[in-house]
């Protein structure tokens, strides 16, 4: 069988001086929930750790690098490892996104998938499209989204990859004839986001052509980003409403046109009382239905139990790619 229970570790308001401590804290609490509820990976935001910072202008490096994580190995940075010793514990896989700081000073927007059954990370992402500015707007009643500042596109690709200790039938790659499809078969096979990639059909579709059936991405969406994309004058709400139908949609249609369930995650609420991230942490089929969302601007487990064997439709009929992609018709695609 490769059925599983999969959830969205959605998270509300993070102040600017909230201790990571007290974040974790959280994150346990839903953890716990999540083991009650047998659930196997649980998909935690972009940048769960902290406020979203790139909204703040933070002229000082030193008060820059508190919202950072040092080093090579997230699961050892001191105020996280008791959220990856849990969740090995609960058997229960991780992904948590969070700003990284490597050693040679660079920083990117990354998040790890840790396999609780491995004890490790089995696959790291830095996130490649970057959104907002490098310099903060001239107008100062906006919002900044200095991403382009802190962070530097990622250098990992996207590389899919396969979750382990999943399923009663793994896929050994020794039994698997050359030339074998393995669609339908296995630990599922594994694709990472973050945030803004999910705007971009390239993203899904580079995951896709390597087989994934189940993407994943945390998020932090302005409810007022308006100035930002808006086509249109809007009022608060209506950019919120807005906010949320774009990326509903996006999730939605990418699940849909590349035959993948996708699980995604909000970092949400009002940070300080005043800075709006949306909600709407959902986990989508890959016939694009929403099989269950947030209904709160808070912490919240978002929980679906999903068959892998659904991937099929799409990938073995509808989106069979040997047979009905048209690659000599796409060059464009790689052109500037
Ligand atoms: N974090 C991120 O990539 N956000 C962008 C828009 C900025 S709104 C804070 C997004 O695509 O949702």
């Amino acid at each position: 069988s490769r059925k599983i229970t999969v959830a969205a570790a959605q998270v509300g308001a993070i102040d600017l001086t909230t201790p990571k401590k007290a974040v974790v804290a959280r994150l346990l609490k839903l953890l716990h929930e999540a083991a009650g509820k047998k659930v196997k990976i649980v998909v935690f935001p972009e940048c769960t750790l902290t406020t979203f910072f790139p909204r703040h202008l933070i002229p000082s490096q030193e008060e820059l690098d508190k919202y950072f994580e040092h080093g090579e190995d997230i699961t050892q940075s001191p105020d996280v490892k008791p959220l990856f010793d849990e969740a090995k514990a609960l058997g229960i896989d991780i992904v948590l996104g969070y700003a990284e700081r490597t050693p040679d000073g660079t920083g990117y927007n990354t998040c790890v998938y840790y396999s609780a059954s491995e004890g490790k990370v089995l696959s790291k992402y830095r996130k490649i499209h970057l959104p907002g500015t490098s310099e903060p707007f001239e107008d100062p009643k906006a919002v900044n989204q200095l991403e382009k500042r802190y962070f530097t596109p990622g250098n990992l690709g996207f590389e899919a990859f396969r979750a382990s200790g999943m399923v009663q039938d793994a896929v050994k790659k020794e039994t698997v004839k050359e030339g074998e499809s393995t669609i339908g078969k296995g630990d599922p096979i594994m694709g990472m986001l973050i945030c803004n990639d999910r705007r971009w059909p390239e993203a899904w579709r580079v995951y896709s052509l390597q087989g994934a059936e189940l993407i994943v991405f945390g998020f932090n969406t302005g409810g007022n980003m308006a100035h930002l994309w808006g086509s249109k004058p809007m009022s608060p709400e209506e950019a919120k409403t807005e906010a949320l139908f774009h990326s509903r949609l996006v999730q939605q249609a990418n699940s849909y046109m590349n035959a993948c369930f996708s699980i995604s995650s909000a970092r949400c609420g009002l940070d300080d009382g005043k800075f709006d991230l949306i909600g709407g942490s959902a986990i989508v089929s890959p016939e694009g239905h929403v099989l269950a969302e947030a209904k709160t601007e808070d912490d919240e487990l978002v929980v679906a139990d999903i068959d892998l064997a659904a991937v099929r439709q799409g990938k073995e009929k509808t989106f069979d790619y040997g047979r009905h992609r048209r690659i000599e018709t796409y060059g464009l695609i790689d052109k500037q």
